[in-house]
């Protein structure tokens, strides 16, 4: 299985989807609320900023889908200004999110249509029809989680999106952007440690679901910006020789060893203009801070 390979590869890596249970996500939510982390209040101020502007690129009678959406706590900005949207169609992993923020969101706005899709996103779901005919769809994607795709796999994904929105549809999308490297070190470096123990969670997750026996102060965090390749990685570092169990399986660790647990991926505008381009998608309007932190940007389709 995939935990397993992973970990038995010349480079241990486990896949950064996995941070995301219940405890996970909560310090998920935390570290979006740390000075150093400016990802998030950067692109909710440049929302606020910009809503009246991003709705009408938007248009009218939007079906909005959305990808990963949690609680779906920023579309609420994005629902209260789009002109007359046809559905609003949030899609999560999570059954217990996905469900609550429905009924939340079905009283919040009884003239939309709240058609929840409990699907892993970058699988292949059906999208449900809604009741009211017509409308053009528009995926959205915030929070510049597109950068925990390496190159390939983030073509490919956009490219899925691209085809479930269709001609004459869109992507409204959070990227972050390249900057002073350290800033990005400060972002996945914080000093309350919330970084830290976020990834150490991936362990700890291991421990409860899969029965391993990883000691959680034999790990470190280490997280850092790699220029040539553009993105922030973010290891467990062993701190010891040590064994790990997993099953009947034996996991060998050396001295200061690494487990590749999550890249995030930083760009410029012209390099994500042409990975959109790459994955059929055209960059149409770019909308930026003032110090050009992240942007968000409307592709169409
Ligand atoms: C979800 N994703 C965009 C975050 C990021 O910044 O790459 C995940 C994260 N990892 C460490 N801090 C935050």
């Amino acid at each position: 299985m995939e935990i397993l390979q992973g970990l038995q590869k010349p480079i241990k890596e486990l896949p950064s989807k996995y941070f995301y249970d219940e405890v996970g996500s909560q310090l998920f939510d935390r570290i979006t609320e740390l000075d150093e982390y400016y990802l998030t209040r950067t692109e909710l101020q440049i929302m606020q900023q910009q809503i009246g502007d991003i709705a009408a690129t938007l248009g009218p009678h939007c079906i909005l889908i959305e990808y990963g959406s949690g609680r779906s706590l920023k579309t609420r900005q994005l629902l209260d200004h789009l002109e007359q949207p046809v559905a609003y169609m949030p899609i999560d992993i999570s059954k217990e999110h996905l469900l609550q923020a429905s009924v939340e969101l079905s009283q919040s706005y009884p003239h939309i249509e709240i058609l929840p899709i409990c699907a892993d996103y970058t699988s292949n779901f059906t999208l449900p029809r809604p009741t009211q005919p017509g409308g053009r769809k528009v995926a959205y994607y915030p929070g510049s989680t597109i950068g925990n795709f390496d190159r390939e796999p983030a073509r490919k994904f956009l490219a899925q999106i691209a085809r479930t929105c269709g001609k004459g549809g869109g992507l409204l999308i959070g990227v972050d952007l390249k900057k002073d490297f350290s800033i990005l070190h400060r972002a996945y470096n914080d000093q309350a440690g919330i970084t830290a123990t976020f990834n150490l969670h991936l362990l700890e997750r291991l421990n409860s679901e899969l029965g391993t026996d990883f000691q959680l102060d034999q790990f470190g965090h280490y997280a850092f910006y790699n220029p040539g390749q553009g993105r922030i990685e973010m290891h467990l570092v062993s701190l010891s020789k040590q064994q790990v169990h997993l099953g009947k399986e034996q996991i060998a660790f050396h001295n200061y060893e690494s487990i590749w647990t999550e890249s995030s991926y930083k760009y410029t505008l012209d390099e994500f203009g042409q990975l959109a381009t790459s994955a059929g998608l055209h960059v149409e309007r770019i909308w930026l801070d003032p110090k050009e932190f992240f942007s968000i940007q409307y592709l169409s389709v």
